[in-house]
């Protein structure tokens, strides 16, 4: 057989709500055109983030009610640990909250003001909290990345001799550490291969420079190595996983993505004195380092989730269902970021509505028009987000994992070509009101008239 299906049944299932474009209408004048102030009763497919929101297994429900709520010591935790271990082999294992309370007591214990800290493209939250440390976060994307067009296998590789010269130019004390984001968020959501991760530790090591990850989405990088880098077919995602970790120091990693959970991630290291001051930091604000923000509960359903993501056939169904919303709607005229990515479709907003400059955020204005048109949430990965450091103006259209069916796909593929049936009417937007750093969670816009 040909087809492939989702490979899990359907045991629980939530109402979606219908709403009229009219109520759309005042909805989006009340949320000042950003669509994080919707309430999400009021959006029919929700695209926004794959973070947090994927359905459980009843493996991880089950696993749920076996949550030790011990302060200290849960076997929840060593759980949780023996998984990590299992399949990262780092010495030490911080649960937190969420990826961006690894980051934050990472680059807090890490960095002084004026370090500099080379990804191969930062998220918005790993860029804050450096810049948050008085450090300076650099992107060193290939620069055939920039080209959305190009259809080039690991397009989310690090520019390896960008590296080089950085560390030549400003020397290896400035830098702490690099990271490496598998797979490349920002840059629309594509792998890292394993020839990258090689040649990065292998510059770092040499100048004594730590390498961590930052493994949200370990598990479809790992897929798409197995799948299309060479000599790698025969391997396992797990062993390919394992592979990967082990050539790090490091990592933090976000379980809202590829473990399945809806709160909860991980600092590790294999640096006593990092894990020592991280732990007394993470005592401050998230909690005991056998629970770190979060119930027992959580660390199980990370701990099963972890294990679940690694399946070959859930990764299969994964990918291709984000390969054929981006082949449908990219072979019937719509630029997206190619090649399709792994937990997500980038629209080109940018190249899509040449009539809308830049200052006027056209992959917003293509947020609201999508809202606006289908009830559909996705979010703006552009000018908006990144201010100047953004590279390109995109529309992020992410899959919750296991969530949505091929038919809601379908309607997704139906809804983005509608728009683009009639994108020369859409028009820019200005902000009204924004916060300090963070903007694109708060802003306000208006429609320029
Ligand atoms: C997303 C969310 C989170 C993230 C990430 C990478 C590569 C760290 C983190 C932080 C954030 C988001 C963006 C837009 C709308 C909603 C949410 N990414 N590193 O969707 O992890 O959120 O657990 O603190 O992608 O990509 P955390």
């Amino acid at each position: 057989m040909k087809t492939i299906i989702e490979p899990f049944r359907i045991k629980s299932v939530e109402p979606l709500r219908f709403t009229t474009r009219q109520e759309r209408e005042s909805l989006l004048k009340q949320a000042g055109y950003n669509l994080f102030e919707l309430r999400a009763a009021d959006v029919l497919i929700d695209l926004l983030t794959d973070s947090g929101t994927s359905a459980m297994s009843t493996n991880q429900w089950a696993a749920l009610m076996r949550g030790d709520e011990s302060y200290a010591g849960s076997e929840s935790f060593f759980r949780l640990k023996a998984v990590v271990d299992d399949l990262t082999g780092f010495k030490h294992v911080i649960p937190v909250h969420q990826g961006r309370a690894a980051e934050r007591i990472l680059f807090g214990v890490a960095c002084k003001p004026g370090d500099i800290v080379p990804n191969n493209t930062h998220f918005d939250t790993t860029r804050a909290n450096i810049e948050h440390a008085g450090a300076r976060a650099v992107d060193l994307p290939l620069p055939a990345a920039a080209d959305t067009q190009a259809r080039i296998r690991f397009k989310g590789d690090m520019d390896v001799s960008a590296l080089d010269r950085l560390i030549a130019e400003e020397g290896p004390a400035k830098i702490p550490l690099v990271m490496l984001t598998v797979t490349n968020n920002s840059g629309g959501g594509q792998p890292v291969s394993m020839a990258n991760v090689l040649a990065v530790r292998e510059i770092t090591a040499r100048h004594g420079i730590p390498l961590y990850l930052d493994a949200c989405r370990f598990a479809e990088n790992s897929y798409f190595i197995q799948q299309q880098e060479p000599g790698f077919g025969s391997f396992t995602p797990k062993q390919i996983a394992q592979q990967t970790f082990s050539l790090a120091d490091g990592c933090t990693f976000s379980a809202k993505k590829d473990a399945f959970a809806n709160i909860g991630g991980f600092l590790c290291t294999n640096n006593d004195d990092i894990a020592s001051r991280g732990r007394d930091l993470l005592i401050l604000t998230e909690g005991f380092p056998t629970y770190g923000g979060l119930a027992g509960r959580d660390l199980e359903a990370i701990a099963v989730g972890l294990e679940e993501v690694l399946h070959p056939d859930y990764l299969e169904y994964r990918i291709a269902s984000t390969r054929y919303l981006g082949r449908h709607i990219a072979d019937h005229g719509v630029p997206i970021v190619e090649p399709p990515g792994g937990h997500a479709i980038y629209i080109d907003a940018g190249r899509m509505l040449p009539h809308i400059p830049r200052h006027e955020f056209p992959a917003q204005s293509l947020a609201v028009e999508l809202y606006l048109h289908a009830g559909v949430r996705s979010v703006e990965i552009g000018s908006v987000m990144f201010g100047e450091h953004a590279q390109h103006e995109l529309l992020r259209l992410a899959i919750p994992r296991r969530v949505y069916t091929q038919s809601h796909i379908d309607y997704l593929v139906e809804a983005i070509l509608e728009v683009n049936a009639h994108k020369d009417s859409l028009r820019g937007f200005r902000i009204v009101s924004q916060p300090e750093f963070l903007r694109h969670f708060t802003a306000r816009f208006e429609p320029v008239q």
